[in-house]
């Protein structure tokens, strides 16, 4: 064999992972291991079959838990968008990759995942959602929706500049995925692939293909959607509620058009994703809502019955959206099936965060309650790594990088924040010194929906929050008696030993990544 600088790289990279995968020392050249990385936008365990059976089927979601491995406990660092995809990017927390909020840029100048993978001889390729401002770097291969990109008739960016394309984004995305896959890429190289989608984020548009799908269903309302938020003034103080008008627009967030009324964000949506529909799926999106928005105006509906109403039509909006990611994963997988990828491809499904269904009577993220601090995460997983079922050790989003780098057979730097997650996915005793808690810290406040700058730990029991600036609120959760979060037991009597033991790891992970943050700022 002739050896060039990427062959012998490759023949490193596998010979790495074999001695990895078997704990044998032997040398055999295996083909390198290819990364797909499908990141949705906005969705969350609850909407996933695999975490949740109330709500929603996801098959092919599922298929990927099925022939791999689910994480019941995976978090994110930083519960939104673009600082989600800095952690990721960088593996690193966010006031170490400096983007620390969707307003401020990314510096793509820094240490990434996709560099370092370059460097090992990996093609690499980010397609969708990037939300990170600055031009990509150190990508074969990318385009990207701009900003938060649109649902319908989308504009992307490539390196040759802008163009709108005809269709549903989350379609697109996968075809753009499949043709790079079979056209676009150098076959005799081993790959990464990001594939970002745009949905399910607000405003939940329908591809006219599933506008009738949950319309018959009555989704189970979350036994908090009542929430009066008594002991935690943070979660008084959102603009996240279901059930307010302010909040959740019943023209943009709901499509209930109808002239003469006017709310708050009645003319993005008219201005916005109303007017992309093309007039073939205008002619679908009035056919399916109009008798909705005829009904709705009719019924008066007031108080709970309004709120209520609300949240089934917003379940039912994001259902569909989901059911158009789960249709488009199961197509990335039987491609990669057809062509015989799936024995040296890793396949990791999760999202930039978790999102509230009802939970607390809100929609968004922000908070590091564990709908939005915690993000599903399942893997499809070649033979060669034995560990199939449930992985329950605390993991996070600064841990995809260097995962993706082990699985390349490449170093990780030591600036990296994050872990590899390999030894988890080997079938082997866990890591007896694996993390036992996790650091959280968001930052974008003043900022759309009121949620305060907090920063805090969990462990696997217990959750300390901080809210900080314009207010000063600590809270403490067991986890295991208020799974919830309903019962705010900070400074009650009988919780001074493991306030103290909180506090304590608190301050030891600051210091351990460095957060210039202190307990008295
Ligand atoms: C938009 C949404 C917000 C959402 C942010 C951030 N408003 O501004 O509801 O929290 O994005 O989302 S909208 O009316 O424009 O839809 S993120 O996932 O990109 O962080
Ligand atoms: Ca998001």
């Amino acid at each position: 064999m002739e050896l060039n600088q990427n062959n012998l790289l490759f023949t490193i990279a596998g010979t790495a992972l074999l001695a990895s995968c078997t704990g044998t020392e032997k040398t055999v050249n295996t083909k390198p291991l290819n990364i797909v990385y499908i990141m949705t936008d906005d969705h969350t365990r609850q909407m996933m079959s695999c975490y949740d059976k109330r709500h929603i089927e996801t098959p092919n979601l599922d298929r990927i838990a099925n022939n791999g491995v689910r994480f019941t406990n995976a978090f994110v660092a930083n519960s939104i968008s673009a600082p989600s995809r800095a952690c990721l990017l960088t593996g690193k927390h966010s006031h170490k990759n400096g983007k620390i909020d969707n307003i401020t840029s990314f510096d793509g100048s820094q240490q990434t995942v996709q560099q370092l993978l370059q460097q090992a001889g990996y093609q690499t390729a980010m397609i969708g959602k990037w939300h990170l401002d600055s031009q990509p770097t150190h990508f074969d291969y990318w385009t990207i929706l701009p900003g938060q990109g649109h649902y319908y008739q989308p504009d992307f960016i490539t390196p040759e500049g802008r163009k709108n394309h005809q269709g549903y984004a989350t379609n697109l995305i996968t075809d753009f995925g499949l043709d790079w896959l079979e056209n676009g890429r150098d076959k005799k190289k081993p790959f990464c692939l990001f594939l970002h989608h745009k949905a399910a984020h607000r405003n939940w548009m329908s591809d006219t293909t599933y506008l009738k799908a949950y319309e018959d269903k009555t989704f189970e309302l979350p036994t908090n959607f009542y929430d009066d938020y008594s002991g935690r003034k943070a979660a008084k103080m959102q603009e996240m509620s279901i059930a307010s008008d302010r909040d959740m627009d019943i023209v943009n967030d709901l499509k209930m058009l109808r002239p003469g009324v006017s709310t708050r964000l009645s003319e993005q949506y008219i201005q916005g994703e109303y007017a992309r529909l093309d007039s073939a799926q205008k002619t679908k999106w009035d056919a399916h809502y109009q008798p909705i928005i005829d009904a709705f105006y009719a019924s008066g509906l007031q108080g709970n019955e309004l709120a209520e109403w609300k949240y089934q039509r917003y379940m039912r909006d994001y259902a569909k959206t989901i059911k158009s990611l789960d249709e488009n994963v199961g197509r990335i997988l039987d491609y990669l099936e057809k062509n015989g990828m799936l024995e040296n491809t890793v396949v990791i499904y999760t999202s930039d965060q978790g999102f509230y269904m009802g939970e607390h009577g809100w929609f968004d993220k922000r908070f590091m309650y564990e709908e939005s601090f915690s993000t599903p995460l399942v893997m499809w997983l070649p033979k060669s790594y034995k560990k199939r079922g449930d992985i329950p050790q605390l993991v996070q989003n600064i841990d995809f990088a260097p995962t993706m780098l082990e699985l390349a057979g490449a170093p990780i730097p030591s600036d990296i924040q994050g872990v590899s997650l390999v030894p988890l996915l080997k079938n082997e005793k866990a890591p007896a010194n694996w993390r036992k808690s996790l650091y959280y810290h968001y930052y974008e406040y003043p900022g759309e929906h009121a949620v305060r700058r907090h920063y805090g730990v969990r462990t696997e029991r217990y959750k300390l929050i901080r809210f900080y600036g314009d207010i000063d609120e600590w809270e403490l959760f067991d986890l295991q008696a208020d799974p919830m979060e309903m019962n705010n037991l900070y400074g009650k009597t009988g919780y001074e030993k493991i306030t103290g033991e909180l506090c304590a790891e608190l301050k030891r992970l600051q210091e351990q990544y460095d957060d210039p943050i202190r307990k008295d700022n």
